[in-house]
């Protein structure tokens, strides 16, 4: 039913101080999203943000997260009051943050928001958030996110139509005031895509002949209903290979993020007495991937030199890279492989919005982050699904296991031992105050020595885009020791409650002799030179890390 324009509702507002968002997007516990006019606030600065809106497109889902329909429904009504011409909602709330990527970027629009705080833990007592996505499909670079930032510091309104709520758990379209909701199913455009980049004969060929198992963890989260439809019924993998594919308001109490500590239930299988050949597991709102073999963990930067090495072998990637991108803290071994390619290797800030630009620009093909994050030209964002995919396909060609092809590899280019320490729950000022104190130090650390290591160069990182030309400064402490080992020290910019310190840890070894070690082993020295140079037990009283990744 068309509601008349005067059922557009101007509502009197004030600002809220804390409406920064971080690395990607704006993320609270859920009550502080549940608090009146907060998600209003951000959505209308969003809005307010936009040159053009009158007449355009917008994407809208979410990681299905508890708050996800109140605020699916809230942001269709402001929408419709916004002059937004089109709203494209997948079924039921649920879009995937690649899968939105990819229907913003298909669909002509002028962005999304996508409602999720990705892999930070869900329900009532959890995490909420909202990202915007650009009209590429991807995160809004940061001069746009701190202009919304500017604007919900001095929001005084935001409009909204008052009209009941609308039906999105059927496809089809439906009026709201004068705007188009259009509820679409949330796999099928993504799917497609898939198709489009990967031998999907030869996977199913490998995932029906009775020979190769597999199991995904979708960690009740937003990935179930994409995998259960392409790895299952597109790819014929036998039912029961997707675990956990309901996607839940809670993910089921779980952290669904996919690491070794998180996705115990896969952990356990892969490591056990029989286990499949390959496991995966992927984040609240699908962007990430954990890759494993049998009773064999991939550390994601390798995976990331990995799937760039062997692109020649899938048909979407099968005329070459164009070059890589790799955060600054993840582990360099994407580096090796680029210049054997013969393709640039850039260094971003952490997080997906500094790749945007590279990709744009045709300056780079693959890209990824040590946190489980690998994605490509292919969207604007990273791609838990599509990493999967990507290993199956090379696989499926190779014809040998994750760990001979991974081993093989080290021979080939070195192995980069890797591991990341947080130490979590630090107040603000004690993080603050450590990091302000390293700072400080770096112009006397050059050249010293801690026990073998000597530091080679150091620096707070510093990037200029080469697109744009837009500088983003202190994104994290690197303290190099030449080609053999780097220490990075940064802080989380995802958290919603105390501070993260990210301690990253990398160290080089050129030796295949030397290829087997555990890495708890191999970074064990450095990791106590990482302690020392910041005074850590002085400085927080903290002896050992949170946690491992
Ligand atoms: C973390 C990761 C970063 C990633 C970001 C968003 O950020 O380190 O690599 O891009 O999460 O990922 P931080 O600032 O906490 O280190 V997602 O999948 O949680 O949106
Ligand atoms: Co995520």
């Amino acid at each position: 039913m068309r509601e008349p324009d005067d059922a557009i509702e101007t509502v009197e507002t004030s600002a809220f101080p804390d409406q920064r968002p971080g690395t990607s997007g704006l993320r609270k516990k859920v009550s502080v999203f549940q608090q009146p006019n907060y998600l209003e606030n951000f959505v209308q600065s969003i809005f307010d943000s936009l040159d053009q809106r009158k007449g355009q497109t917008l994407v809208l889902g979410g990681d299905g997260r508890f708050h996800n329909l109140e605020a699916v429904q809230i942001i269709l009504k402001m929408a419709a009051a916004n002059g937004f011409a089109r709203v494209l909602v997948g079924r039921g709330g649920i879009l995937s943050t690649p899968a939105a990527s990819c229907v913003i970027r298909k669909h002509g629009a002028c962005g999304g928001v996508i409602l999720s705080a990705s892999h930070n833990p869900g329900g009532p007592d959890g995490d909420f958030g909202v990202k915007f996505n650009i009209s590429n499909g991807g995160p809004a670079p940061e001069a746009a996110t701190e202009a919304i930032y500017a604007l919900s510091r001095r929001i005084k309104h935001f409009r909204v139509l008052g009209a009941g709520d609308v039906d999105i758990d059927r496809l089809g379209q439906v009026e709201l005031g004068c705007m188009i909701v259009e509820v679409i199913d949330p796999v099928t455009d993504y799917a497609a895509l898939m198709e489009s980049l990967f031998d999907f004969g030869r996977i199913a060929k490998l995932l029906s002949s009775g020979r190769f198992r597999m199991c995904f963890d979708a960690m009740n989260a937003v990935t179930g209903p994409y995998a259960h439809e392409i790895l299952e019924r597109r790819l014929g993998a036998p039912i029961g290979t997707v675990i956990n594919g309901q996607p839940l308001p809670d993910f089921g109490g779980r952290h669904p993020d996919p690491s070794p500590a998180n996705a115990v239930e896969l952990l356990r299988l892969m490591n056990g007495a029989v286990p499949p050949d390959f496991g995966a597991a992927s984040d609240g709102d699908g962007d990430r991937n954990m890759i494993l073999g049998a009773n064999f963990f991939v550390s994601p930067g390798d995976s990331l030199a990995f799937l760039a090495a062997n692109a020649h072998l899938v048909p979407g990637y099968a005329k070459g890279l164009a070059g890589v991108g790799r955060s600054m803290p993840t582990s360099r071994a994407a580096d090796r492989v680029a210049a054997e390619l013969g393709v640039p290797c850039y260094e971003t800030p952490t997080g997906w919005k500094f790749f945007g630009n590279l990709l744009d620009d045709g300056r780079i093909t693959l890209c990824g982050e040590e946190s489980f994050g690998t994605g490509s030209d292919h969207v604007r964002e990273k791609d838990g699904l599509w990493a999967v995919l990507f290993w199956l396909n090379i696989l499926a060609v190779q014809g040998q296991g994750v760990e001979d092809l991974l081993t093989a590899h080290w021979r080939r280019f070195g192995r980069h031992y890797y591991v990341r320490h947080d130490y979590d729950d630090l107040d603000d000022a004690t993080a603050e105050t450590l990091m302000a104190v390293l700072r400080r130090q770096l112009p006397n650390l050059q050249g010293r020595s801690f026990g073998a290591f000597t530091v080679s160069e150091c620096d707070d990182f510093a990037y200029t885009d080469p697109v744009d030309q837009s500088v983003t400064e202190h994104q994290g402490i690197r303290v190099v020791f030449s080609d053999a080992a780097r220490i990075v020290y940064r802080l989380s910019g995802t958290g919603t409650g105390a501070a993260t310190l990210r301690l990253y840890l990398e160290r080089f070894e050129p030796d295949p002799a030397r290829h087997a070690l555990p890495t708890t082993e191999t970074v064990a020295d450095l990791a106590a030179v990482a302690l020392e140079i910041v005074q850590m037990e002085a400085q927080t009283g903290r002896t050992c890390p949170s946690a491992v990744t």
